[in-house]
């Protein structure tokens, strides 16, 4: 138990009230004042999630991602059928409190938690939910800013965390500017007094650590578990989608499926909220935002949904009366319950369920887990598969093509020109690269689906070329085979659809192969879009 030093001696905090002896208690956990009770302060809130867990043993696991710059925790919600056990389910998270002030946001939180715990084992569509995925709730992201906000009068409008800056220099990050995608660009600010303050570098505050390791613990295998999230603040009854660092609708690092379905999954919570979908940057442009960084390095489809109210100015406009929680919270009851339902395939809002849904799918815009050489045993000396933004080659036409099929990055062999179109291109043998593990269904039909391109210049010969391998249960299958011949060949996306037929039921991998034997030879590859899918 913490000790307070104090004139009257040594005291346990815990045994202290608000005040003693009419002396401010800088120690202790303010609360809120008596006509705004309905709220939680941080103790409260820990106290009702302890119930939750207590009370629902079967579905609730308390933990925490870790400590706020004072050393409090910031606590963790699981909620699922097996909380103890991992089913490989389609994981949501929801977060609130990245700014102080945003009272109403942990109401909201708590408010998922009762509606999904209280309606297991009763309600049929909130059990079918808890029963197929995994849902995670931060309901306090920055409880230092809160206990700063509530010791105002009745408080003080405080939006950063509490981690001090530098000597003379006014106190606080501001934790959503402080996220490691694009961090520092416009929409944020590097002096310390703002309070769009961006940190000193990203990451800087132990919060967005404390969340970002949480949300990396979730890539499983090399693949993301968290699919979708939403992240609440207040206010303005909006929901918006990523990205904030950019005006456009979609940039080269989102691809034209994820606009689609972030902008339906959007329009569609909205209209049972009625609140207003909007790309995040219609707002105004922010940078190191929360979003950001989940799209743009996980591929977590997200949301920050801006509550109540949504109009107002001054800082009354955080502080509505704790009569309007239920009513809203409850507004968003069904926003949270259909992305939830939405989770296992969110393609499915834009028709797109058979295509994208099936067993795998890499768009190849992030790394999830591809080994280059995973046996050992490759022989190229040169131009070996690398994932990224391919670079444009030209030698007597295009070579290494610099567009991939869906965003910016796909599979390329020797990604980057190093200078001339032959000096990074395979060489001196094989190269491959292969995938996470995929389990085919037993009872229906799969096919493998890529986009591929061969290309080389008329040295080639059948010694070079590009293959596709299964791998299963340590056998090694061709199914695909682009063989060179001795023609100058540029580069092309084309489409590839493989039967799986003979691995119904198993689990395989995809392998990539380059290869440029006997005499060298310029040749380069590359993949895009692999999905394995039902008919
Ligand atoms: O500015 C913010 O951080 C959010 N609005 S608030 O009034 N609650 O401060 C909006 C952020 C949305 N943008 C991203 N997360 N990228
Ligand atoms: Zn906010
Ligand atoms: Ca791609």
């Amino acid at each position: 138990m913490a000790l307070l030093a104090t004139g009257l001696g040594v005291i346990p905090v815990a045994a202290l009230g608000p005040t003693m002896g009419g002396l401010p208690r800088p120690d202790m956990e303010p609360v809120y004042p008596p006509e705004d009770a309905g709220y939680h302060s941080y103790e409260e809130m820990v106290a009702e999630i302890r119930q939750v867990a207590s009370d629902h043993p079967d579905i609730v696991r308390l933990s925490s991602i870790g400590e706020t710059y004072k050393g409090r925790t910031i606590h963790l919600l699981r909620i699922s059928d097996e909380p103890d056990r991992d089913e490989g389910e389609p994981e949501v998270l929801f977060d609130a409190l990245h700014h102080a002030r945003e009272h109403l946001t942990p109401e909201m939180a708590l408010s998922i938690i009762h509606l999904l715990t209280d309606g297991y084992g009763t309600d049929p569509r909130i059990t079918a939910i808890v029963d197929s995925r995994v849902i995670w709730v931060v309901p306090m992201l920055n409880p230092d800013g809160l206990a700063y906000d509530l010791r105002g009068d009745p408080y003080r409008g405080w939006r950063k965390n509490r981690q001090p800056n530098a000597a003379g220099e006014s106190i606080g990050t501001d934790l959503n500017r402080n996220y490691g995608y694009r961090w520092g660009g416009t929409g944020a600010s590097a002096d310390p007094a703002s309070q769009v303050y961006r940190g000193a570098a990203p990451w800087s505050a132990p919060e967005t650590r404390a969340m970002r390791d949480f949300i990396l613990s979730r890539r499983i295998d090399g693949r993301q578990r968290i699919r979708t999230l939403i992240t609440f603040h207040t206010a303005g009854e909006l929901i918006l989608y990523p990205y904030g660092y950019t005006y456009a609708d979609r940039p080269s690092d989102m691809t034209a499926l994820d606009e689609r379905t972030l902008r339906t999954l959007a329009e569609t919570m909205a209209a049972s909220n009625g609140y207003v979908a909007q790309q995040s940057s219609d707002l105004y442009l922010t940078s190191g935002g929360k979003l950001d960084w989940t799209y743009g390095r996980e591929r977590i489809l997200g949301f920050t949904f801006e509550l109540y109210p949504s109009g107002g100015s001054g800082i009354d406009r955080f502080y509505p009366p704790d009569e309007l929680i239920v009513q809203e919270t409850q507004r968003n009851h069904e926003a949270v319950l259909y992305l939830l339902e939405q989770s296992d395939c969110p393609y499915r809002v834009i028709g797109k369920e058979a295509g994208y849904c099936g067993p795998f799918f890499d768009d190849l815009e992030v790394g999830r887990g591809w080994l280059v050489d995973a046996d050992g045993t490759d022989t190229a000396t040169g131009g070996t598969w690398q994932r990224g933004v391919p670079e444009a080659t030209n030698l007597s036409g295009p070579k290494q093509i610099g567009a991939a099929v869906s965003g910016r990055a796909a599979m390329a062999t020797g990604r980057k020109t190093l200078g001339c179109a032959s000096c990074n291109d395979v060489d001196g043998g094989v190269t491959t690269v292969r995938s996470p593990s995929i389990d085919l269904p037993a009872s229906q039909p799969t096919w493998l689906r890529l986009r591929y391109t061969l290309a080389h210049t008329d040295s080639a010969t059948p010694e070079d070329g590009f293959r596709v391998v299964i791998v299963s249960e340590g056998t090694r299958t061709v199914v695909f085979q682009d063989l060179a011949t001795a023609v100058d060949r540029d580069g092309k996306w084309q489409r590839l659809k493989l039967d799986l037929a003979p691995w119904d039921g198993r689990r395989v991998q995809v392998q990539l192969e380059a290869f440029d034997m006997g005499a060298p030879s310029l040749v380069e590859a590359a993949v895009d879009d692999v999905r394995v899918t039902l008919p």
